[in-house]
């Protein structure tokens, strides 16, 4: 597509983060019980949730599982750069990914592993993406990666039997950070004491989290992306920002079209 951007499988993926042979290989990638895959499309919700998921794990650290952020603890299946230990890591492994079901290893589908699905209202998806497009120091002119956000949540809601999946969405986490926390752990077998969900609650929140920097990805290089991008707003409706009265109206009619057999219902305001 250009210098940063290059298409494969129908996918659009970051030139230099990854190999074709990589994606290729994600096929016959094998799964384990205990693996955990955070999935997403981008700018729904990830990093906040692989935090989540993070810290709930954290009871189990031993030294090999100390990592210094949350990009080591949990990287993303499709972007091993730096992280040739995919194979070897102890369980339970975790990963991150904004693939399509299609490009995820197909041993997923014996329901072995556990996925989350976060997904966030499609108005605020595309505002935070907007703002983080023109964060990244290398593009020239904003672009975004990945498969379409329709596509995406499509593709998942369908082949959804064929997993042991959790959807949620950002905005729930928003309304009730403590509820989605139980849900997450619940789901992926964990008990958590009151302290440890407290403690959870609390590491998470936008203004603890923004802090953290394990968390925050301030760790990546000033020369790919200016600093303190990934936690901008962290609030729902910021869209009615952003969008005037026509481009809304042309989003719902777009919206109400493309969406009217997935049952997902989202919350554009508070
Ligand atoms: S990425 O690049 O795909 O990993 O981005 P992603 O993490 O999916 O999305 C970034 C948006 O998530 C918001 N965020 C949070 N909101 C509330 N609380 C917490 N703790 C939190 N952490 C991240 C972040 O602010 C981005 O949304 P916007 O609307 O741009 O603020």
């Amino acid at each position: 597509i250009n210098d940063y951007l290059c298409k494969y499988k129908g996918y659009v993926f970051a030139v230099g983060m990854t190999t074709a042979e990589h994606i290729d290989s994600l096929q016959s990638f094998e799964i384990r019980e205990r693996d955990v895959f955070l999935v997403t499309y981008p700018k729904s919700g990830t990093i906040w949730a692989q935090n989540i998921i993070a810290l709930i794990f954290e009871l189990d650290d031993t030294d090999e599982t100390i990592y210094e952020n949350n990009l080591e603890k949990m990287p993303w299946l499709e972007y091993p750069e730096g992280h040739s230990d995919y194979v070897s890591r102890p369980s339970p492994r975790l990963f991150a990914s904004h693939l399509t079901p299609a490009l995820m290893p197909r041993g997923l589908k014996g329901k072995k592993a556990k996925i989350v699905y976060v997904a966030r209202n499609p108005k605020d998806n595309v505002v935070s993406y907007f703002h983080f497009c023109h964060a990244w120091t290398s593009l020239e002119t904003p672009k975004i990666g990945g498969s379409s956000w329709f596509d995406h949540i499509r593709e998942w809601h369908t082949h959804r039997d064929e997993y042991s999946i959790l959807f949620l969405t950002y905005e729930d986490m928003v309304m009730d950070l403590r509820s989605a926390v139980v849900k997450i752990s619940q789901f992926l077998g964990r008990d958590l004491s009151e302290a440890m969900l407290t403690h959870i609650i609390e590491k998470a929140t936008f203004k603890n989290m923004k802090k953290d920097p394990k968390a925050n990805y301030e760790f990546l290089p000033e020369d790919l992306l200016q600093k303190g991008k990934f936690l901008r707003k962290g609030i729902i409706g910021d869209w009615k920002n952003s969008f005037t009265v026509a481009q809304n109206e042309m989003f719902d009619q777009v919206y109400q079209e493309k969406m009217k057999d997935i049952p997902f219902k989202f919350i554009w305001n508070i």
